[in-house]
């Protein structure tokens, strides 16, 4: 069967929120959900893969090991809706208990019109399965996914693979109980969350020898060259990654390695950077694995269950909406 995709309206927010970041009085910042245009995606999947980032082989461990107890777990009927998809791989263990116990449907949201793709395509074979794929913000489309859903059927919402760690620790409470809203007592949510190691193992993860990282951080300027006629020189800016041990993240941001002014032709912006003055892009931030069901009470869930990764410390939690 043919996969359909139901688009989710939305304005096209990303000249309006490029400049707003770059114009803020303070600290310039990028909003780091604009690193994965197509580029960006394939330097990620690319990322996944590095010896020095155990985050995402982490979180597949964790789903291929566990993913008949999870299923288990849930109240049946289900339908899944993953926000942020990637690739979609780590999601088809899952998926593939789930369709043995019973045929569901699998609502992919995806900003990433490439990563949507992918996911069609890595997991458009499992049998029992249907793929309905929404394209635009994650909260917009898990409203649809919850407009659409059948009487006595629940949802399991997968965040998987440590997003949440680009909030700030308040908003991503702000964010769980915007989730909490659209579902109902018996839903749940399926969290992974990365967590606190060595300060040194965690740089080396963000700034690895091969460079992809410095190539995924600095492909959001050329991103934007692309795509708002601007001109950043991309040799006048190095990749930084830093541990900030008082919001417990690792920061990603650009440096302008000289005074320069950058003109985005399409929005209208004129941009002055002084030397040594950084764009702010990503915030990764790391979780205790005992904060994360404290973090799900304030947003109105319980912690059903918790696996954790011994090799490469990652924390996949069950939480249901009370
Ligand atoms: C996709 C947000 C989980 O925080 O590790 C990887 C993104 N940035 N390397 C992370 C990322 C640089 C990643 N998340």
């Amino acid at each position: 069967m043919q996969p359909h995709s139901l688009p989710v309206p939305a304005p096209d927010g990303f000249a309006t929120e490029i400049c707003a970041g770059l114009t803020r009085p303070g600290q310039k910042e990028l909003p780091s959900k604009y690193l994965y245009d197509e580029i960006g995606s394939a330097l990620f999947e690319t990322i996944c893969v590095l010896p020095e980032y155990g985050l995402t082989r982490a979180d597949v461990r964790l789903l291929h090991r566990h993913a008949p107890e999870i299923v288990s777990r849930l109240p049946l009927p289900v339908t899944v809706a993953e926000l942020g998809t990637g690739s979609g791989r780590k999601t088809r263990w899952l998926l593939e208990a789930l369709a043995r116990r019973r045929p569901s449907c699998y609502c992919p949201i995806e900003i990433s019109r490439s990563a949507l793709a992918m996911c069609r395509r890595e997991l458009g074979d499992i049998e029992a399965i249907s793929i309905v794929g929404y394209e635009g913000e994650y909260l917009e489309g898990l409203a649809q996914v919850a407009a659409r859903r059948r009487d006595g059927e629940h949802l399991l919402v997968l965040f998987l693979g440590s997003t949440i760690g680009n909030f700030e620790r308040p908003a991503a409470v702000e964010f769980l109980c915007e989730v909490r809203r659209t579902l109902r007592a018996g839903d749940s949510l399926l969290l992974g969350t990365d967590l606190e190691k060595p300060v040194s193992q965690l740089l080396a993860a963000y700034d690895d020898p091969l460079g992809i990282t410095a190539a995924f951080n600095l492909n959001l300027l050329a991103r934007i060259n692309r795509e708002l006629d601007a001109d950043f020189e991309l040799t006048r800016f190095r990749h930084l990654a830093r541990y900030n041990p008082v919001a417990r993240s690792i920061e990603m941001h650009l440096r302008s390695t000289c005074r320069q002014t950058v003109t985005l032709h399409a929005a209208g912006l004129r941009l002055a950077l002084d030397k040594d003055e950084t764009i702010w892009t990503e915030s990764c931030h790391k979780y205790a694995a005992g904060e994360v069901s404290l973090l799900a009470a304030q947003a109105g869930f319980r912690c059903e269950a918790q696996w954790l990764d011994q090799e490469w410390p990652f924390a996949e939690s069950l939480l249901m909406a009370e």
